[in-house]
């Protein structure tokens, strides 16, 4: 098999890319170890920065997001008994954000893929990344008992944090940067109205809680928990009381609770790996770097990876300009790790800590109190939250 661009992972990453790609006649395939379904069960983001919600359109895959996203101006921080608003709108100078989950979206990018007949292929086995640094890098996979091999100019890590790109750059060349939290993220997913038109993060001496939703009969919702606990040690009900008592009163009085179709626990590390290149292959989304979802960045620092190499591909086949590729790796890390920052910020700040003391509890203590006293303060998370420029 031959192609120019040979993307591991059918996440929202690589097939965001590929859409893109294709649009401009570059020639691509996606190689996904999973299924499709299993790829859409997994439940995940919820909130799209400004930036990835112009790139699905730009990919002719932002229909729907328009139709059933909700455009989100501000959220809550509840603490102390109360909610104070962060206005986004206001803020960041009239951006908002579009709360659409991420199951959504790739099923919209998987959709669009199919109608303009791209390769996307599932169940792939063993693959293995050959002559990086070469100008003819190729790629193999296994196929049931078949080794099939794909030609191409260039290879995308868009295989996630667990995938086998980033795996694939000598040690000596990858430099690592890792802070594991001592907490975890137990989420449910409830077919039940949401408890608030916004999203609500709530710091409590008991764990953090976040409200959230994917659309006005689907609700989605979070707990802190200790790293050792088990999903199967929470019963909805438990999770229900336990949230109630996380949230102000005038908020849990109203929570309409339901059975979880979804209930499962994600540890939360923040991760970078540095070179984002290595010779012609290119990492993209979870493959180079992770967050604590406290600040939705996410899937968002995916977004402005796949329109970097976007753009950096399109200079390279239409205009022979191969500054975008050069120059990506460092373009690329500068805005990760601005929403490093920006999610380790809103994790210390909102989150109880095993190990705090009095005084760490006196800091996130003030830095509430001067973020919702300073206009400069929340002109700079809401500049964060909608998606600082590409
Ligand atoms: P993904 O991991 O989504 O996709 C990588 C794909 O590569 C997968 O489909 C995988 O099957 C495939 N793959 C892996 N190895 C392979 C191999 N060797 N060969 C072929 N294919 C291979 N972000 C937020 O903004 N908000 C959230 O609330 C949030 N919650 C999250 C909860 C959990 C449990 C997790 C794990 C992540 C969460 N995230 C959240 C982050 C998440 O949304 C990621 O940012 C997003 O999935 C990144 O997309 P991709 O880079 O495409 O990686
Ligand atoms: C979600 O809806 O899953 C969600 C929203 C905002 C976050 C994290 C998760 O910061």
């Amino acid at each position: 098999m031959k192609t120019k661009v040979c993307i591991i992972g059918g996440g929202p990453s690589g097939l965001l890319l590929s859409q893109l790609l294709h649009l401009k006649g570059i020639d691509n395939v996606v190689l996904e170890r999973q299924s499709r379904e299993y790829v859409l069960s997994r439940i995940r983001a919820g909130v799209l920065e400004h930036g990835f919600a112009e790139l699905m359109r730009e990919a002719q895959c932002g229909e729907r997001m328009d139709r059933e996203g909700e455009i989100h101006e501000g959220f809550f921080i509840a603490h102390d008994g109360r909610m104070d608003r962060v206005d986004l709108h206001r803020y960041s100078g009239g951006s908002s954000v579009v709360v659409y989950g991420q199951t959504e979206l790739t099923r919209d990018l998987y959709e669009a893929r199919e109608r303009m007949n791209g390769r996307v292929i599932h169940h792939v086995e063993d693959v293995k990344l050959h002559e990086l640094t070469g100008d003819a890098p190729y790629v193999t996979y296994r196929s049931g008992d078949e080794i099939v091999r794909v030609d191409c100019d260039y290879v995308i890590g868009a295989d996630g944090f667990h995938g086998v790109s980033r795996k694939s750059i000598p040690r000596g060349v990858l430099r690592e940067y890792e802070r594991v939290y001592p907490f975890g993220w137990l989420g449910v997913l409830s077919r039940t109205k949401p408890v608030s038109p916004e999203l609500i993060y709530a710091r409590h001496e008991r764990g953090f809680a976040l409200c959230s939703l994917r659309s006005q009969v689907l609700s989605r919702y979070y707990i802190q928990v200790p790293l050792s606990d088990k999903v199967e040690e929470w019963s909805d009900e438990a999770f229900w009381d336990e949230l109630r008592r996380r949230l102000p009163e005038e908020v849990s009085q109203r929570l309409i609770t339901g059975a979880s179709i979804e209930k499962s626990i994600a540890p939360l590390r923040s991760f970078v790996a540095e070179p984002m290149r290595h010779g012609r292959l290119f990492l993209a989304g979870d493959a180079a770097h992770i967050v604590p979802p406290t600040g939705a960045r996410g899937l968002n620092s995916a977004a402005s990876d796949i329109y970097y190499l976007y753009h950096a591909m399109l200079g390279h086949y239409l205009d022979g300009d191969d500054s975008g590729l050069d120059g990506y790796s460092a373009k690329a890390l500068a805005r990760v790790w601005k929403a490093q920052r920006f999610s380790w910020w809103m994790t210390m700040m909102l989150h109880t800590f095993p190990d705090s003391i009095d005084y760490d509890r006196k800091l996130q203590d003030t830095d509430l109190a001067y973020l919702f006293s300073s206009e400069a303060a929340l002109r700079s998370l809401a500049e964060n939250y909608v998606g600082l420029p590409f």
